[in-house]
């Protein structure tokens, strides 16, 4: 049926027997480059992409939040601001929206309750950060509909200690910050150490594909915890707040006092902070031929060094590569251990990538993959359904 504007209007009517006052909408996100570097405080290279999540909204007068979501119709969730209780696992999504008000809690911050009704089509489980598109869609609407004046900034970095404290996922700023602040035809260059961002042009002649591996990411919390702990360990090795104050002559002179998987996991973030900028540089200046030995270089840090691919990516990024050479860029794109891969490549050479992808993939790994042909979006936003 219909857009995913008009489903969620029909979703709320259908729950609540009221029509929505409002609609927020928020992006899903591809990294270009510059993966594991956010919480070491280092660059990234995301673009915010034209998948969404949608939330339908009414004001409540007292401090009540009831939910649905278009997965689980039917399923009504109800908590009260400030009261969100113990994170539970079983009930999935909507800890995201209860880490939310539980951080403005923490913080002092006050807000209204809400009516909702979430509709999205952000490919779940993917490395898309559905989840961040969801904190992004409910924290907008809740920053508007209090009206808080919370910066799209104050936003985000809102939804990432809810995501940090209450979810418990140590995850660092990228996500949440690029489905605030993303620009259409555009990616944006993160420092994450003081949150400076840049947007950077994707030149017309590239097409943005997402191919999704379709393998079943498993133990992804803890395998991502446990990167973290081990960079943090070599940046308290040196005694500085993060790895974005150690610099590579440095880590190869102290590289026999550290545990070696520890020096190879520092070894990956510092060369893709370096990888990052070069590739924000080529990209503004048109140089696909750099950006693709740069994206081919990250996929290799990622496999060897942090050690967050799994073969079937490996064999995606194979696939895609020997169609594109030098025009055009792939690698393998978020947290990792499955989800998708991302090329940059000259539209011309489009369709022989599908061709190839849909080929050669299921006979190499028995899985059939998925390609979605996107555009660079913009972030967070109260929507105007016409203009959906
Ligand atoms: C996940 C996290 F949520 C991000 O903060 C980032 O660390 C990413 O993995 C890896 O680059 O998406």
């Amino acid at each position: 049926m219909s857009n995913p504007a008009q489903r969620a209007n029909k979703l709320f009517v259908q729950t609540f027997g009221t029509t929505a006052d409002d609609l927020y909408l928020a992006p899903g996100r591809v990294n270009l480059i510059g993966e594991h570097t956010d919480y070491n405080d280092g660059f990234v290279l995301p673009a915010a992409i034209n998948f969404h999540t949608i939330i339908a909204v009414k004001r409540r007068d007292d401090d009540t939040y009831r939910a649905v979501s278009d997965a689980f119709p039917g399923k009504i969730h109800s908590w009260q601001f400030g009261q969100e209780g113990q994170m539970s696992p079983d009930d999935g999504w909507i800890n995201y929206l209860k880490g939310f008000t539980a951080a403005m809690a923490a913080s002092g911050l006050p807000a209204k309750g809400l009516d909702l009704a979430v509709v999205g089509n952000v490919p779940l489980g993917a490395g898309l950060s559905s989840s961040a598109a969801l904190e992004l869609a409910f924290g907008t609407a809740v920053n508007d509909c209090s009206q808080l004046r919370l910066s799209p900034l104050a936003v985000a970095q809102m939804a990432q200690r809810g995501e940090n404290q209450y979810v418990g996922c140590a995850c660092g700023i990228m996500d949440q910050m690029i489905s605030a602040l993303g620009e259409q035809d555009h990616a944006l260059l993160i420092d994450c150490e003081d949150l400076d961002s840049e947007p950077v042009p994707i030149p017309e002649s590239l097409s943005l594909i997402i191919v999704n591996s379709n393998v079943q990411r498993g133990l992804v919390d803890s395998e991502y915890n446990l990167r973290r702990e081990q960079c943090e360990a070599v940046a308290n090795h040196f005694g500085v707040e993060s790895l974005r104050h150690v610099e590579l002559h440095a880590l190869e002179a102290a590289k026999s006092q550290l545990p070696e998987v520890n020096y190879r996991r520092a070894r990956h973030v510092l060369t893709e902070n370096r990888r990052t900028q070069n590739a924000a540089h080529a990209l503004q200046a048109g140089n696909i031929s750099k950006l693709s030995e740069l994206m081919a270089q990250s996929h290799a840090s990622m496999r060897d060094d942090f050690e967050i691919t799994v073969p079937e990516i490996d064999s995606l990024v194979e696939i895609i590569a020997t169609v594109v050479g030098q025009q055009g860029g792939v690698r393998m794109t978020g947290g990792g251990f499955g989800g998708c891969v991302v090329a940059l490549v000259d539209h011309e050479l489009t369709d022989a990538v599908v061709e190839a992808i849909e080929s050669q993939y299921h006979a190499k790994t028995g899985i059939e993959p998925t390609v979605y042909l996107c555009s660079a979006s913009d972030g967070a936003t109260r929507l105007d359904e016409e203009l959906y």
